[in-house]
């Protein structure tokens, strides 16, 4: 265990001031009062920052109409020129963003560089949407008539994202809806807006090389969940967008379908990985490794289930123990980390009594004790691995830290079974080298989430595919494909260029 000196680990006052130089936001780093900002590396108070009022939360919002009704009009490829700048932003802020990532969420150094990366990179893929965005044709039953199917832009977008991708997934949405021609209105996690404000700098530049774009094209609402509460409940934001937990997503989806508006909702995943006994284990191993413990298992994508064909179960838990008993835990901004802190207390404190429960049911479980407790309110943990015996068959539950359920599987149908029973659909992976297995695996039949990985793991998309998944995963889908039509509005479009007045069906009137 490359375990570190825990009296290195501390947030120093001059470092923490030095990034948020960087990026230009000390100053509403310092408000009188407001939200108290710890990092999770130590539990160091990073800044106080002022809160939105529903007074201010309002006016916000009216802007972000006014701003709507402004930028739609500007043509996609002009809308599309923005989006590029704040690519360009991004990459030449990239090392500033990620290390602020990593001291108020607690990502290690390559995790974060890689999230500021898919901002980028979904940046490049909405500039090139903005010259597409393509409706259809159709043929019309009529004489003499044209059928076209056209997108609009829609309106406001709320976006609610959370701690663990607290910037990544602001641009996936934020992208898709500027080329689409609507404004966005951000609701960052309670516990990272410093992100959020340093996204906004980086906006308000591009903005600037853009040469002005309508005021209130990019809002930040800075508050608790009253705040989300009021922002999901206006029927001026005909779309929210919500990243986070199940029971989350129950509460915003209800909301919104009252008022019809549209909900994209992207929440908890519970996924599995299966290992058959064909599986190439030099890549199943890291695989799992990166899937289960990357990001301290703060990951929607993370793997949390683990299920072994029994003819390699033994040597897969062998080597699964030797790697975990190798991690690097500790200090997420140095070199070789790679296992950072959890969020916070709170986490830790779900964490344990999941533990708890599971050490009354499962026949082994390794890991999961504090580490690095004399640094204070951080909460540094070694990954668990908690194998169940042939008495239990699965877990329901999304814990969101490192823990690994372990199951043992004699036949791929009841192991695709056992991938499927669970509420979440999120990903999924099998690790196999039989091409019937991956066939079936991928197959109507195979598993039911909406990310479906062969021969590597559940985490770490790409942005160049819708993501998201079913059923307590929300349904929604962000990111690439054509998720840009959950930003549109669709308008179907007949044209009579006749002198005559047909109706359809062969009605009479
Ligand atoms: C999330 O955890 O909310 O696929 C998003 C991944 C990342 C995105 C995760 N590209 O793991």
């Amino acid at each position: 265990m490359l375990d570190r000196a825990a009296s290195s680990i501390a947030v120093k006052a001059d470092d923490r001031d030095a990034a948020l130089k960087a990026l230009g936001i000390s100053e509403a780093c310092t408000a009188p009062s407001g939200l108290a900002v710890h990092s999770p590396i130590d539990g160091s108070l990073l800044a106080t920052v002022a809160t939105d009022t529903p007074a201010s939360i309002d006016a916000k919002i009216a802007r972000s109409a006014a701003a709507f009704a402004e930028w739609r009009t500007l043509p996609a490829p002009r809308r599309g020129e923005f989006v590029r700048l704040l690519g360009e932003a991004l990459r030449s802020a990239k090392a500033d963003l990620a290390a602020l990532v990593t001291l108020e969420a607690g990502k290690i150094t390559t995790e974060a560089l890689g999230e500021v990366q898919e901002m980028i990179d979904i940046c490049d893929f909405a500039v090139g949407l903005s010259r597409q965005l393509h409706g259809l044709t159709i043929q019309s039953e009529r004489p003499e008539h044209k059928m076209a199917e056209v997108w609009h832009p829609m309106g406001p977008v709320g976006v609610i994202s959370a701690f663990n991708f607290p910037v990544a997934v602001w641009a996936w949405n934020a992208a898709l809806a500027l080329v689409c021609g609507d404004s966005v209105i951000w609701k960052p996690s309670e516990k990272t807006p410093l992100v959020a404000f340093a996204c906004a700098r980086l906006f308000a530049q591009a903005a600037a090389a853009f040469g002005g774009v309508p005021d209130g094209l990019l809002e930040v609402l800075i508050g608790d969940r009253a705040a989300g509460e009021q922002l999901v409940a206006d029927p001026r934001v005909p779309i929210i967008s919500a990243t986070g937990s199940s029971a989350m997503g129950r509460i915003v989806g209800a909301r919104v379908a009252d008022r019809f508006g549209r909900a994209i909702l992207e929440l908890g995943g519970n996924n599995a990985m299966i290992v058959a006994p064909s599986a190439d284990l030099s890549l199943a191993i890291p695989a799992i490794l990166f899937g289960a413990v990357g990001t301290c298992g703060q990951r929607c994508t993370s793997t949390r289930r683990l299920f072994v064909h029994g003819d390699i179960y033994d040597e897969v838990i062998d080597r699964l123990h030797r790697s975990y008993a190798t991690l690097a835990i500790g200090d997420p901004r140095e070199e070789g980390t790679l296992v950072g802190p959890l969020i916070d207390g709170g986490a830790y404190r779900i964490m344990q009594s999941v533990l708890d429960d599971a050490r009354g049911k499962a026949v082994r479980v390794v890991g999961g004790e504090r580490m690095y407790g004399e640094v204070g309110e951080a909460f540094y943990v070694r990954p668990a691995i908690v194998e169940f015996g042939d008495d239990i068959s699965n877990v329901q539950e999304e814990t969101f830290a490192p823990i690994l359920s372990v199951f043992r599987y004699t036949d791929l149908a009841d192991a695709i079974a056992r991938n499927n029973a669970v509420p979440q659909g999120l990903s999924s992976s099998i690790f196999t080298n039989d091409v019937r297995e991956a066939e079936l695996f991928t197959a109507a039949v195979g598993s039911d989430c909406g990310i479906a990985n062969v021969n590597l793991g559940t985490s770490g998309a790409e942005i160049g595919g819708a993501f998201g998944g079913e059923k307590a995963t929300g349904g929604g889908r962000e990111s690439g494909s054509d998720a840009w039509r959950g930003y549109m509005r669709r308008q179907t479009q007949t044209t009579n260029y006749g002198a005559t007045l047909p109706l359809a069906q062969g009605v009479k009137f």
